[in-house]
């Protein structure tokens, strides 16, 4: 394998554990927490899982460590889309499987669920772990995004596992397969299988999160890339001062990643997706809003900016839902093929007109064509729209250009307008974890072992108190049933972790709220470089602004 200087060196970085963790194995011991209920449905979710409801949130401490001595075979996946380190999970989970009893076994199933399902394993050894320490990247095993939620899925499970001799599962992903974990430890616990399963909070998106789980995993690595590049970006565009930057950062629904590149890089704008439902803007309120900032910066003679839009936004204007339920509704099943047989665009755009309400299509209509034609293009596999694939930097751009033309016209707008378009997205979620991830997830992977030694099942790995430096860092355990409502999924009534969007009266959306409105006019560019792997702490091991404002 080809080593990169920086690869070779971060293969020497000894990720810090919580100080209740350290000192070795021996050492540590369980203390019980007061018992858990779910955040919402109590009953319907303690009916849902008899046998892992309500169990005791727990933490370790210092102490004689009273766990059974039994030979542990630990399977371990890699669930949903990437995260900076993952691959420090499978290491600290390896070190402390290993330095319990180096008889244990972990097995790493390949492709995410898919690896469970097949029984498609490889056998780690500290060649292979050495090989992915501290490094980013999932393709230490790969993952996926197969849902494992039926009976039937989890027969098959139960079935490898029994044949592979499997003591636990540990599941690291997002809310979705977290919650998946939930369910599978209850069928597990049900059928007397013998077999724990136990989760780790994952995803860059930071919308697993709770008043148990401070983050998830990746969100520090991955929104520091896309601020170093967002901060580069406003350097030219104060250098050159000629281009407005809008900037599309990942984030399937949540806007915390937007938000949290806005506190490192003090945009021009920003824009909220939970804040513009809350408000019901229309994509035209959201076009004019930014064409204020342009038009202010634009008549003293700042003839750039960057806004920073994120990935869902489009998902949380109202009017546009609304139209693109009615869409989905206009292709459903076969009219799919009846539309794809009109002759061009003007022939669809007739059909497109007929079929929709006065109202939505009224908005399709102030779309540029290019969205229009893109609405009609990417479907999924149910045949709805795709709405991620949406362009929606290149939309608002051209909305906000349509804006600035027609104030031109009217004698209140005096400057120039040009627009470059960004995606970052799959820049940040493989980037070498940041020292904080690289701690975290190390933790998290040694506390889920601790976790299966000590006989917890259906719990999520919790390391806490994050905002600190690690050895004030807090280990334990929580039932993800604790974090459990019921919602409606596909037509169904469903338990699942609830998702954490951006919080309008928290203390992240409060900083940013107070600041943007100067951001907006002058230049307050903040340019946080790239993540520091070596060099004084306060560089380094810094934490998210999200993390150090919600614990103050
Ligand atoms: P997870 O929720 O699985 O962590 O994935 C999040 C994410 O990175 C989103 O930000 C993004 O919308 C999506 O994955 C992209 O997925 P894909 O890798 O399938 O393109």
């Amino acid at each position: 394998m080809n080593l990169s200087p920086l690869q070779k060196t971060r293969y020497e970085y000894s990720p810090k554990l919580p100080g209740m963790l350290r000192g070795g194995i021996a050492e540590i011991c369980v203390k019980d927490g007061a018992a858990t209920q779910s955040v919402a449905d109590q009953d319907k979710i303690k009916a849902l899982f008899p046998n892992t409801y309500g169990k005791n949130e727990i933490t370790f401490q210092k102490g004689t460590n009273t766990s059974e001595a039994k030979k542990q075979v630990v399977g371990v996946i890699l669930s949903g889309g990437q995260a900076p380190g993952g691959h420090n999970v499978i290491s600290g989970l390896y070190d402390a499987l290993k330095a319990t009893n180096s008889e244990n076994v972990l097995l790493g199933f390949k492709g995410g669920p898919d690896g469970l399902l097949k029984d498609d394993y490889v056998e780690f050894d500290d060649a292979f772990i050495d090989a992915y320490r501290n490094t980013g990247g999932f393709d230490i095993i790969g993952s996926g995004r197969t849902k494992l939620e039926t009976q039937e899925q989890f027969a098959i499970v139960a079935e490898n596992a029994k044949k592979n001799g499997l003591t636990a599962i540990v599941i690291i992903g997002g809310d979705d397969s977290n919650t998946n974990a939930a369910t599978l430890a209850e069928y597990m616990a049900a059928n007397n299988t013998g077999v724990q399963v136990i989760g780790c909070p994952k995803t860059i998106d930071g919308d697993l999160k709770n008043e148990d789980i401070e983050a998830s995993f990746g969100f520090d690595t991955a929104t520091k890339t896309y601020s170093e590049l967002i901060g580069n970006i406003e350097r030219d565009a104060n250098s050159a001062k000629k281009y407005w930057h809008f900037i599309k950062v990942m984030g399937r629904s949540a806007s915390h990643v937007a938000l949290e590149c806005a506190l490192e890089t003090q945009p021009n704008i920003c824009l909220i997706g939970e804040e513009v439902a809350a408000k019901k803007m229309s994509l035209s309120a959201i076009a004019d809003y930014i064409a204020d900032s342009v038009e202010k910066r634009g008549n003293n003679g700042e003839n750039f900016g960057v806004a920073i839009i994120p990935e869902g936004i489009v998902e949380f204007v109202p009017e546009f839902s609304k139209l693109i339920a009615e869409i989905n509704e206009l292709l459903a099943g076969e009219k799919t093929e009846a539309f794809n047989a009109l002759p061009d665009w003007v022939a669809k755009y007739d059909f497109i007109k007929s079929g929709l309400t006065a109202e939505s299509f009224a908005v399709f209509d102030i779309l540029p064509q290019f969205v229009q034609q893109q609405l009609f293009l990417e479907r999924d596999p149910h045949g709805n729209v795709q709405v991620s694939l949406i362009e929606s930097e290149k939309l608002f751009s051209e909305m906000v250009k349509e804006k600035l033309a027609a104030r031109k016209a009217a004698g209140t707008y005096k400057g120039k307008f040009g627009a470059q378009h960004h995606f970052f997205g799959y820049e940040g979620r493989c980037a070498f974890p940041s020292n904080f991830d690289a701690d975290y997830c190390y933790s998290l992977g040694y506390n889920a072992f601790m976790l299966i030694q000590y006989g917890y099942t259906g719990y999520l790995s919790k390391v806490s108190n994050l905002s600190k430096p690690a050895d004030e860092w807090v280990a334990g355990g929580m039932p993800i049933t604790k974090m459990m409502n019921m919602e409606r999924r596909n037509g169904e009534d469903k338990p699942v972790i609830r998702k954490a969007l951006v919080e309008l009266d928290g203390a992240p959306f409060k900083y940013f709220e107070a600041h943007r409105e100067e951001w907006a006019v002058k230049t307050s560019f903040t340019y946080p470089g790239a993540i520091q792997y070596f060099g004084p702490a306060e560089v380094c091991d810094l934490t998210t602004r999200t993390l150090a404002l919600e614990k103050g």
